[in-house]
């Protein structure tokens, strides 16, 4: 385990001395019959603006929450994984692990993942980037906080932690960029085809400021959220793990035949490289704009057939299949290409607005606490801040409808949480993935007592049926947290 660090790797810090650790540490002690050496934090996110579009090759815009996934470690002479849990709705788990090919990531007989199916993603990717060298095993007790199948990206923090647990168990110095890229391509072992926004917040995030991410290379830069802003998350009390269904891959696939088609159309079909809607952009040079236009002109129906597109693309479906479908998406007959590309051309230049609108607001004086967690003067005089609010929050609320009626992948108590808050001037949208999960509002602070209370009478009380006081964990205010970070006794 290294002792020399770069201020671009995951830092080492001291063991904080608090209730949880030292539950933790007693839950590990009594399981394993010994010491807990390190711990790994990696924080959940919520994404302010930018959905759906990460696996296009587009920026979004996600800071990082409090809530996180913790893991207590021990190097074992066996090469053995041994899990628990401290929510003992998970159950344990071991195996033995030499190879990455002994990890088999297979779900229950309904296609949802087991919980440690998510551990053994991370273990995965560790395995292969190190060779299958490894000399040791693991015992791992993990103690999540992050609501799951929340649009709040506990799955990301999960794989995360295992897989930097791994790492630093063998002494393996990675960069955060490095180590973000890797998690995010071990998490498609759960089955997703993910855009690796959820890694890349979970490493690079800063305090007080929310990262602008941009692909290849990856690379965050950090953005001044307005002074008087405050962000919301509000669960809508309806769960959706994105692994267990297709519904996500299928956004995935639809938005690759809609750049597979889009790109023939214009010319560029020689280009088998080509599967992104921003790869269509920039071969053909267009705007944004323009490429609003291409959608309407090449893909004008509203469903396309599997032997449609294979027509336009030239292929045959075993073809189409093998490139670009995935194992759930592989029997699907019909396609809606012209609203997933619309969707994502149109949130692309919403995410491009907001950062835009924060940069001028910083620039102006406006900004939450700067960037890198430096302080800028307040200065009210250029540009009033309500103004700003409302800027930033129609663009939210511009990408709650195009989420619902475009992607498809809202859910009833998602909008009813948008509707009211509406109603009470806030702006907000679904974040993560969807069909289920969370919203994020954007609300002037001194608003922000009275709106979490209005959505507990409202929506928590009066429409869900639920109590006032267990309303209050499911709505609460979020300020930018720093990203992972390992503990051990120094
Ligand atoms: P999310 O939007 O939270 O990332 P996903 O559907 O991608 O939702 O992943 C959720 C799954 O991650 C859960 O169903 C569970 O299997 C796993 N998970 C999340 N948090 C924990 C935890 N604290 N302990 C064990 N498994 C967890
Ligand atoms: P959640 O909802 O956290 O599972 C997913 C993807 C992201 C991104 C968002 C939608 C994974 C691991 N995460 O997040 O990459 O595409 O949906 O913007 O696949
Ligand atoms: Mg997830």
């Amino acid at each position: 385990m290294s002792s020399i660090q770069s201020s671009d790797e995951v830092p080492v810090r001291t063991l904080p001395n608090n209730e949880r650790i030292k539950r933790l540490k007693d839950y590990f002690c009594k399981e394993f019959d010994c010491e807990p050496m390190f711990f790994v934090r990696v924080p959940g996110r919520v994404n302010l603006i930018g959905e759906h579009i990460d696996y296009c090759g587009y920026p979004v815009l996600p800071m990082a929450l409090e809530q996180d996934i913790l893991i207590a470690a021990a190097v074992q002479n066996k090469p053995e994984l041994h899990l628990r849990n401290i929510n003992n709705k998970y159950d344990n788990f071991k195996m033995e692990v030499r190879c990455c090919e002994d990890l088999n990531i297979i779900p229950d007989s309904n296609g949802k993942p087991f919980w440690y199916n998510y551990v053994l993603c991370g273990v995965k990717g560790a395995l292969e980037f190190l060779n299958d060298r490894i000399d040791s095993g693991l015992q791992l007790v993990v103690d999540g906080n992050i609501p799951p199948a929340s649009g709040l990206s506990s799955s990301s923090a999960l794989v995360s932690a295992s897989c930097l647990a791994v790492l630093y168990a063998q002494n393996v110095p990675l960069s955060k960029t490095d180590i973000a890229s890797l998690c995010a391509k071990c998490e498609r072992y759960i089955g997703t085809q993910g855009g690796g926004m959820d890694q890349a917040i979970a490493f690079l995030a800063q305090k007080n400021c929310a990262q602008y991410i941009t692909w290849q290379p990856l690379k965050a830069t950090p953005v001044a959220l307005p002074e008087n802003a405050a962000f919301v998350v509000a669960h809508s009390l309806s769960e959706a793990n994105k692994a267990a269904t297709n519904d996500f891959n299928r956004r995935v696939i639809e938005c690759r035949l809609a750049a597979k088609i889009i790109a023939a159309r214009a010319g560029a079909v020689t280009d088998k490289k080509i599967i992104t809607l921003s790869q269509v952009q920039s071969k053909l040079d267009n705007s944004l704009e323009d490429m609003v236009k291409l959608v309407y002109e090449y893909l004008p129906n509203d469903l396309y057939t599997k032997s449609e597109i294979c027509e336009i693309l030239d292929v045959k479906e075993e073809e189409l299949e093998k490139l670009y479908l995935t194992p759930n998406t592989s029997h699907l007959t019909e396609f809606k290409l012209k609203q997933r590309a619309l969707h994502v051309y149109e949130e692309a230049q919403r995410v491009d607005d907001f950062r835009k609108q924060c940069s001028q607001t910083a620039s102006n004086g406006n900004g939450q606490n700067g960037v890198n967690g430096k302080s800028n003067p307040i200065v009210h005089e250029n540009g009033d801040c309500d103004d700003i609010i409302n800027i930033l929050g129609n663009l939210m609320y511009g990408s709650h409808q195009s989420l619902n009626e475009l992607y498809e992948c809202s859910h009833d108590n998602l909008n009813h949480l948008v509707k009211l808050s509406k109603e009470m001037n806030v702006n907000s949208r679904l974040t993560g993935a969807g069909w289920g999960g969370c919203i994020i509002a954007l609300c002037p602070k001194d608003k922000v007592n009275c709106y979490i209370d209005m959505l507990k009478e409202e929506f928590y009380v009066k429409y869900c049926k639920i109590d006032k006081n267990k309303a209050s964990s499911y709505v609460f205010a979020t300020t930018p947290n720093h990203g992972a970070e390992i503990y051990v006794n120094k």
